[in-house]
């Protein structure tokens, strides 16, 4: 097989690059990784030093692929099915590009503060970092909302790109800290994404870990 991924099925940023993978059809051979397993992370950290998924090894040509943006930026630029995530036109990659940095920098990054402060340990808890995580989940909305839907269903109009893939996991798990309710254009925006069918197929693959995502219960 000529790519492997090291991933976690509830992994959000694995998310990512899972539907991509899923929307080019491009196979791949999937590598779960146990970070709460010390053998498997010391293998993780041997592929990639910050232990952080997902990372993509492209086995036919020797090279190793972390950051779930670069990695879809890569499939786009190597696989011909994969080419329409990144638009060809430069000024359009630049907009594409800016959205998944948006969503993933303003919208899920704070959303993984939420969810480490309910990981911490007794005595260590961070309330007014968490208040503003989710402050800044809530600019995060207020900037996306207007550039979606204008031109198409998808963040950049017509066709799905790496926005979408960003969008995706950003906003499923962000609406469990911060309800989308007040706005509608991205409640509408995330049921869209769902009935995509490579959205849909990752998932049904997660829904058996989903028991084991810290805000599962709000
Ligand atoms: N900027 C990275 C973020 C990757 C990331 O934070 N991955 C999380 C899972 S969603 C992870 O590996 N967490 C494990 C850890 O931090 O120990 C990307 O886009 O791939």
């Amino acid at each position: 097989m000529s790519f492997t991924l090291y991933y976690h099925p509830l992994s959000s940023f694995c998310w990512k690059v899972l539907i991509a993978l899923y929307e080019a059809d491009i196979a791949f051979e999937p590598r779960l990784v146990n970070l709460g397993d010390s053998a498997d992370r010391a293998a993780f950290q041997a592929v990639w030093p910050l232990a952080k998924f997902p990372v993509l090894r492209d086995n036919a040509r020797g090279k190793t692929i972390p950051e779930s943006s670069i990695i879809i930026d890569y499939l786009a630029r190597t696989e011909p099915r994969a080419a329409s995530l990144l638009p060809g036109d430069p000024e359009l990659a630049m907009q594409t590009r800016l959205k998944d940095r948006l969503i993933d920098n303003y919208i899920h990054a704070p959303f993984q503060q939420v969810v480490a402060e309910r990981l911490r340990p007794e005595g260590q808890h961070d309330p007014f970092g968490t208040e503003q995580a989710r402050r800044q989940i809530r600019s995060g909305y207020d900037l996306v909302a207007p550039m979606i839907g204008g031109s198409g269903p998808w963040a950049m109009g017509e066709s799905f790109t790496l926005a979408d893939c960003a969008a995706l996991p950003a906003l499923f798990y962000a609406d469990h800290a911060v309800r989308l309710s007040e706005w509608p254009e991205l409640a509408a925006y995330l049921l869209r994404l769902k009935a995509r069918p490579s959205v849909a197929r990752v998932l049904a693959e997660a829904e058996p870990y989903f028991q084991y995502f810290p805000l599962r219960n709000g």
